[in-house]
């Protein structure tokens, strides 16, 4: 069985509640979704809800009656780690860093990270024949870190992990500690990127952070610039409906739209 993590706090229920609709309309084998969320006590961000959570799960025992999921409120260990930490306010959200600590709680051989800013387009089912037993985990490239900052920088929207290794290496611990001593800009990620020390390359279609095609299993809707007429950054995300539509011209999703319509729209409508 396939084992995926999303992390985040209340506010990326409908990022989180249509990735897990694509997934289940994509990849045909059942699937443990876990679910970690926080509320820190510098943060004003609540945690994902028990009781979201729960609706989310209602809609995945219709459509996949053999997945599962797991929740896991990890508030108090993050708060205990991060309170002196420089990073405790990372530009992003304090939730960015939830993924580090994935493997204190979950036990499987490989688990599957994905962003809430991500949609699945292609079975996640292609993962069982890459072969990650000797890395700590397969990554794909930061579409604009590659050119500005190492050629190798990968982006950690979406990580497939070997679990016994990292655990072995202590990849994750590790990147907590380091944290906890140096402040830097993409926390979690550069972190990741200076201590692992085996990565497997993926190709872009794993964490495609541009347009689809035909093969993307990934899609990540992470911050971008357009080049012309003149250089600006944007940053659409996929529950943004109308700007997918006429921002980025991403119509391959209209079909997870109508789902979470069907099952959400009375919980938290999407942007239109
Ligand atoms: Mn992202």
């Amino acid at each position: 069985m396939l084992n995926v993590l999303f992390t985040g706090n209340k506010y990326v229920f409908r990022g989180m509640a249509l990735g897990i609709l694509s997934i289940l309309k994509k990849t045909e084998e059942p699937i443990t979704f876990h679910i970690m969320t926080m509320a820190c006590p510098w943060d004003k961000a609540e945690k994902l809800s028990k009781d979201y959570f729960d609706k989310i799960y209602d809609v995945v025992k219709i459509l996949s009656p053999e997945s599962k999921m797991v929740y896991y409120d990890i508030s108090e260990d993050f708060t205990r780690e991060f309170l002196n930490s420089p990073n405790r306010k990372p530009p992003y959200t304090p939730a960015s860093l939830i993924r580090l600590f994935a493997l204190r709680y979950i036990t499987c051989d490989y688990l599957l990270y994905f962003d809430c800013d991500t949609m699945c387009y292609n079975s996640l089912s292609v993962y069982n024949d890459i072969d990650i037993s000797n890395y700590e985990m397969g990554v794909s490239l930061d579409y604009l870190g590659r050119n500005w900052l190492k050629a190798d920088y990968f982006n950690s929207g979406s990580m497939y992990i070997n679990v016994k290794m990292c655990n072995e290496t202590r990849l994750f611990e590790r990147a907590i500690d380091y944290l906890n001593k140096k402040k830097l800009f993409f926390a979690d990620q550069t972190a990741l990127y200076r201590l692992s020390k085996k990565r497997l390359y993926l190709p872009m279609k794993f964490n495609e952070q541009r347009s689809v095609k035909p093969d993307t299993v990934i899609k990540h809707f992470n911050k971008g610039v357009k080049y012309l007429p003149i250089p600006r950054s944007y940053n659409v995300k996929q529950w943004q409906v109308t700007k997918v539509h006429k921002k980025l011209k991403i119509f391959e999703f209209d079909d997870i739209y109508e789902l979470y319509d069907t099952y959400f729209n009375d919980i938290w409508p999407l942007d239109r």
